[in-house]
């Protein structure tokens, strides 16, 4: 069984058959120009550094055969899926269903809902499209990892105290058991990023784990020696 022997607050054993990777929300809504991320002021270069990592992850994945799960943030077209809530928050430059450079702002099937070409799924791997912060929330994505006996999960993507943190409490509170790759996520907001990571692995690892990528490839390369 591989051990990632450098995982906070301790080394976190798994089992492949039973680990999923689940790579949230990737999307060039947030990592490029013009989209969602953007539109709320923020500096979408700051996402770049996870992408390489999270490729990592990705391969290993796939190299190991584990349950791979990418996440997208995004809306039905009518928008029947988006609170006004959440529609009407702040002043953005432009709001969820607004017509911008990639398509309409978060709207399933626009060009900007999809991920990043460096990171696209690939066949067989699962596509949870997910209308709140959260990736359980008004989603198929319990019944989907139920189904395929999926107790542990590595969590990648963006952002680190949006929607990844959300989902690792949710997936916490389902039972599931949760590692943060500290270096395939990503915030606008560097503190808020390395605040997230100290918190989740608090307390005895109160949400979780988090380890660097090159730890979870020496665990397999470990466990294959
Ligand atoms: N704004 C921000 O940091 N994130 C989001 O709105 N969604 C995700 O984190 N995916």
């Amino acid at each position: 069984m591989p051990v990632i022997e450098k995982a906070e607050p301790f080394p976190f054993s798994f089992v492949p058959a039973r680990t999923a990777i689940v790579m949230i929300d990737m999307q060039r809504d947030f990592l490029e120009p013009g989209g969602f991320g953007a539109t709320l002021g923020n500096d979408v270069s700051r996402l770049a550094p996870a992408v390489d990592p999270a490729a990592r992850l990705l391969a290993l994945g796939r190299a190991n055969g584990l349950v791979i799960v990418h996440t997208r943030e995004c809306h039905a077209p009518d928008l029947s899926d988006c609170p006004p809530a959440k529609r009407d928050r702040g002043a953005p430059a432009l709001r969820i269903g607004d017509e911008g450079p990639m398509g309409r702002i978060l709207v399933r099937g626009a060009a900007g809902v999809e991920i990043i070409p460096a990171l696209a799924p690939q066949p067989g791997e699962i596509v949870v499209d997910k209308p709140g912060k959260g990736a359980f929330y008004g989603t198929g994505l319990a019944d989907i990892l139920a189904a395929r006996g999926i107790t542990a999960l590595l969590i990648g993507g963006v952002t680190t105290e949006v929607c990844v943190q959300t989902t690792m409490r949710e997936a916490n509170d389902r039972g599931y058991e949760c590692l943060l790759v500290e270096d395939a996520t990503e915030s606008y907001f560097p503190d808020f990023k390395a605040a997230t990571l100290a918190m989740v692995r608090a307390q005895g690892g109160i949400v979780g784990w988090t380890a660097p990528v090159a730890s979870i490839e020496a665990a397999f390369a470990k466990a294959d020696a």
